[in-house]
């Protein structure tokens, strides 16, 4: 038996010597010695007494032994499960327990914050620093350089990546090797990817679009990568002449414009960028245009399933909108309340499906039950309408979610840390505007009668819980929230108010 997602993306290139990772350092990892390196892991994993279908929570920075690791844990059967660097040890903890994790690997400055964690329970602790050193790379260090891929089929779980709810808790969304594969084979041909690429890579590799999109498109097509730690547009354009294709958030773009040495001669080399994770402005694609003469290609995707539309490779790249369903994936827009299709035009729910969409959420069937259909259909949460010519605009979305430079925050885990400070009766958490990283968030908070609540101690509590990312950029008190006669906040009241905190316009 095979291993779908090992065997079409790792294991076709076995024995190969064509560089994979090109180091920031100058160095070349290539096929052969990225999969020997990996299958050395493998072998530590089972070491450590993983089986197939266990979970391997790995809180790492961006390393090739990292990526090495997704590698083994594919090989082996494990499911991986990356976790942001930015969680701080509370955020951690329920990962870890949520989804059993019976080993844990993280950098080797955490190793003591997580040890009692970890032991109370039942899950072994791996270390891997950012220079690939630590207790994992010694332990596979004197393993065999080949190891026997467990067979998995494409219905077996390859990775769990958690996506916090409007509601509760986060949700650990379970992808299979099918899904994994199906959405890299799609694009890679749709982007024409080749083994010629070379990408700059410089997302972080816990999310779908540096994990899934990036690393497995280019595995796909069997290209290389400019592995970078992360993104610095001094080393982009530094490396852009040696390099064919970029993947990004729009804040890795409008960070590029910001800088005089994008020119058209400073892209020449490159064939591809694409945008994604966040909506990219018209106006951001129209200047990279007009300096560069290329024209950023946009794309739709989230966690539950990879990516589901693209502006067209060859064709107009239609600014402010996400292109049209990819091959093999159907969209249509939904009446929020019936569920009914709207006809072109019209504003609705955007729903998915195809071979791209998950399995469901880690031992939450209810919640499943509310965003995966019986017929497949995926309700994604965002709001979208199909244009006359077909392409797929998003105007809004329909769940409380914020995105930061690419990262989502969802208000209402912020919400409830602020409920539970002195003095505080209620609060709403909004995005407002952000000039660098697009949307940040706001608390806005009201009092108890006659307290007045220390919002620097508000600030501290939220920096030790909270990844940093996640910190509202300003806390305003008032004195009540608007509220709709339903009693709902009439957050886009909010939203209109605070609007110009961050924005110089
Ligand atoms: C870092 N900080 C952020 C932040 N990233 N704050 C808000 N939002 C972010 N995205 C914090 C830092 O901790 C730091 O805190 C301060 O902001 C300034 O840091 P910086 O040096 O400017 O940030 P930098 O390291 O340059 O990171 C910015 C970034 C990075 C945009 C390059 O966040 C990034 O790579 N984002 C990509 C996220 C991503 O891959 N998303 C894909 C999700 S998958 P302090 O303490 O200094 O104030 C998905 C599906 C799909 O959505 O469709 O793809
Ligand atoms: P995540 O849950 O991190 O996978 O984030 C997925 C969400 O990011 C989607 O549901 C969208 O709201 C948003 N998103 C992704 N790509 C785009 C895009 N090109 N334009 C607008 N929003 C996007």
């Amino acid at each position: 038996m095979t291993n779908t997602l090992y065997d079409a993306l790792f294991g076709q290139h076995a024995g190969r010597d064509a560089p994979f990772l090109l180091l920031p350092e100058g160095g070349t990892i290539t096929y052969a010695s990225f999969l020997a390196r990996a299958a050395q892991l493998a072998h530590a994993l089972t070491g450590a007494g993983l089986q197939p279908g266990d979970r391997l929570a790995a809180q790492v920075e961006k390393s090739p032994e990292a990526l090495m690791l997704y590698a083994a844990c594919v090989q082996s059967g494990v499911i991986f499960l990356p976790l942001n660097t930015a969680y701080t040890a509370d955020e951690l903890s329920y990962f870890i327990e949520n989804s059993g994790a019976k080993l844990v690997v993280c950098d080797p400055a955490k190793a003591d914050t997580l040890h009692a964690l970890t032991e109370a329970q039942g899950a072994a602790l791996h270390t891997l620093a950012a220079d690939g050193s630590g207790s994992l790379t010694e332990a596979a260090a004197g393993c065999p350089d080949s190891f026997q891929t467990v067979p998995r089929g494409a219905d077996d779980l390859a990775a769990f990546l958690y996506t916090s709810g409007t509601t509760g808790r986060s949700k650990g969304a379970m992808l299979s090797h099918g899904n994994l594969l199906s959405n890299a084979r799609t694009l890679a041909e749709h982007w024409r990817f080749t083994g010629e690429d070379v990408l700059l890579h410089a997302l972080p590799i816990f999310h779908t679009h540096g994990l899934f999109v990036a690393t497995n498109v280019t595995l796909a097509a069997g290209g290389a990568m400019i592995f970078l730690p992360k993104f610095d547009p001094e080393v982009i354009l530094a490396r852009m002449p040696q390099a064919t294709t970029m993947m990004g958030v729009p804040t890795f773009y409008t960070r590029l414009l910001d800088d005089a040495r994008l020119t058209r001669e400073a892209t020449a080399h490159m064939r591809l960028f694409v945008s994604g994770s966040a909506p990219l402005l018209a106006e951001t694609h129209k200047a990279f245009n007009a300096r560069t003469g290329h024209v950023i290609l946009e794309r739709y995707g989230m966690t539950e399933t990879n990516m589901n539309t693209s502006n067209p490779y060859d064709g107009e790249r239609r600014p402010g909108t996400v292109g049209f369903p990819l091959p093999g994936v159907e969209l249509k827009i939904t009446d929020p309340e019936s569920g009914a299709t709207l006809p072109d035009g019209e504003v609705g729910h955007i729903e998915v499906r195809g071979p791209n969409v998950f399995q469901g959420y880690w031992q939450m069937p209810e919640k499943t039950a509310a965003e995966l259909r019986e017929d497949g259909f995926f309700i994604t949460g965002d709001l979208g309408m199909i244009d006359a010519d077909g392409y797929v605009h998003i105007v809004g979305r329909g769940k409380d979610l914020i995105i930061s430079g690419g990262f989502n925050i969802y208000p209402k885990e912020i919400e409830l840390m602020l409920d539970d400070q002195p003095g505080v009766l209620e609060s709403a958490v909004i995005g407002v505007p952000h000039a660098d990283f697009g949307e940040t968030p706001v608390a806005v908070i009201v009092p108890e009668p006659g307290a007045t609540p220390d919002t620097a101690a508000i600030d501290a509590e939220l920096r030790e819980k909270l990844a940093r990312f996640k910190h509202p950029r300003a806390i305003k008190l008032v004195e009540a929230l608007p509220r709709n006669t339903m009693g709902k906040v009439q957050k886009n009241l909010l939203r209109d108010q605070y609007k110009g905190l961050f924005t110089t316009a």
